[in-house]
């Protein structure tokens, strides 16, 4: 079978639910894929962030063999010996008293909501069934109900209703629009992405983030951040949130959590809240089995051990400054912005091309990246490319847009 085939198979029995950009990958290796032709390329999307590790690293690929073999899932109606391990390395990894496992990132932020809402009614007093959360317009959580209910992306909620209430939409990156909502005793958190990823790499003003979570103590409203994408080194820090001394009230985390391996997600927060929820309120069958347990901590040490955000921070200075030749060079590129090595350009369509075909054209150069929104391109390879390797991508993206 050559990509053609392999893409009419899904084409002909798989739901029409995206729009893959045509690459049949077979092998993953650190910053590179190749499809199954056997052509190379750098990995520019890393899956959406879960590869930060780079693809198919040792270190997580033996934590999962070695789990395998000996016991895969239990359920959480027993214990397993591996559960509590992975429970104390992340709360002292991220500095919480407790650690709530689930698997996908919409799930976390499912769990986030509920956790924020019986706090709002067993701490703050809030009365039953009257609490609210507000969110950012623009914000992308995940695809179950409740979450496309706080869209405001009609791709994500349009014929999906009825929606779940309860959700108050504010501008991102608006202080006074949240001052506006905050007070309305009835809020029990607000739900904010640090740097807004769907939206097309969105990075917010300086003193953002700090202003929300000040308002958010001031209101005694949970600071709840979905670090799902930004997380995890990716922004060049631990936590996009740590660029601004913010320490969330309830933390998300997912995708690279497992390194690209295994669904793995979490919801972190002190006793306070997290105890909130009591036995049988809340859980998931795969939720924290061994195996999840084991590739997380893996997962987790090789980002401390390789200085991902240390590299991320390094290297992604050295591709803003690199693109920002392209900014002022290209008619087609109109700027460049991000943090770490969470990065993204804008595209001024030039003669009926869009962002669309510069991805081709990178795909055909040997760079794999998807566009955003018709004009943004996200730039965002696993973080444990070296300069050698990002200046050979730089070259291909230059190249690249010097073809249009
Ligand atoms: C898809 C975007 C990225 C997320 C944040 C929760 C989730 C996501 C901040 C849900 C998921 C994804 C899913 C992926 C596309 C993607 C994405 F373009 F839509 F915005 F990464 F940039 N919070 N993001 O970004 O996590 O349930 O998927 O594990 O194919 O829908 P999930």
């Amino acid at each position: 079978m050559n990509s053609h085939d392999y893409m009419k198979k899904e084409e002909q029995y798989g739901a029409h639910n995206y729009h893959p950009l045509p690459v049949v990958l077979s092998k993953g290796e650190g910053v590179y894929v190749w499809d199954v032709e056997g052509k190379r390329y750098f990995d520019y999307l890393s899956a959406y962030s879960a590869v930060n590790q780079g693809h198919c690293h040792p270190a997580i690929i033996n934590a999962l063999k070695l789990q395998a073999e000996k016991l895969a899932l239990t359920s959480r109606a027993f214990y397993n010996d591996c559960l509590g391990e992975f429970e104390e390395y992340i709360t002292g990894y991220f500095g919480y008293d407790k650690v709530l496992p689930m698997n996908t990132g919409a799930e976390g932020d499912e769990t986030a909501l509920k956790l924020c809402r019986r706090w709002g009614y067993d701490k703050k007093g809030i009365e039953e069934n009257k609490a609210k959360i507000i969110v950012c317009a623009g914000n992308f959580h995940g695809r179950t109900i409740t979450i496309i209910s706080m869209s405001t992306d009609p791709d994500s909620y349009k014929g999906f209703g009825p929606y779940t209430p309860g959700f108050v939409v504010v501008p991102y990156n608006d202080i006074e629009a949240l001052k506006k909502e905050i007070a309305d005793p009835n809020v029990a958190g607000f739900l904010v992405e640090p740097i807004q990823g769907e939206a097309g790499v969105y990075v917010p003003d300086e003193g953002y983030l700090k202003a929300a979570f000040d308002l958010c103590k001031k209101n005694n409203v949970l600071f709840i951040a979905d670090e799902v994408q930004t997380g995890l080194a990716r922004t060049g820090k631990l936590l996009a949130c740590e660029h601004e001394g913010v320490r969330p009230d309830i933390l998300i985390l997912g995708k690279a959590l497992s390194g690209g391996m295994y669904p793995v997600s979490a919801v972190l927060a002190d006793d306070e809240i997290m105890l909130c929820i009591k036995p049988g309120e809340h859980g998931s069958t795969y939720g924290g089995n061994p195996i999840a347990a084991k590739v997380a901590i893996a997962a987790l040490e090789v980002i401390k051990n390789e200085k991902l955000a240390e590299n991320a921070e390094k290297m992604g200075i050295l591709f803003r400054k690199e693109l920002q030749y392209l900014v002022e060079k290209h008619e087609m590129v109109e700027l460049i912005r991000g943090k770490g090595l969470l990065n993204a350009i804008v595209i001024k369509p030039k003669k009926g091309k869009t962002a669309w075909d510069v991805c081709l054209a990178l795909k055909e150069n040997g760079l794999l990246a998807k566009p955003t929104h018709e004009n943004i391109i996200r730039f965002a390879p696993p973080l444990i490319i070296n300069e050698t390797q990002l200046k050979e991508s730089i070259g291909i993206i230059k190249k690249t847009l010097e073809e249009f």
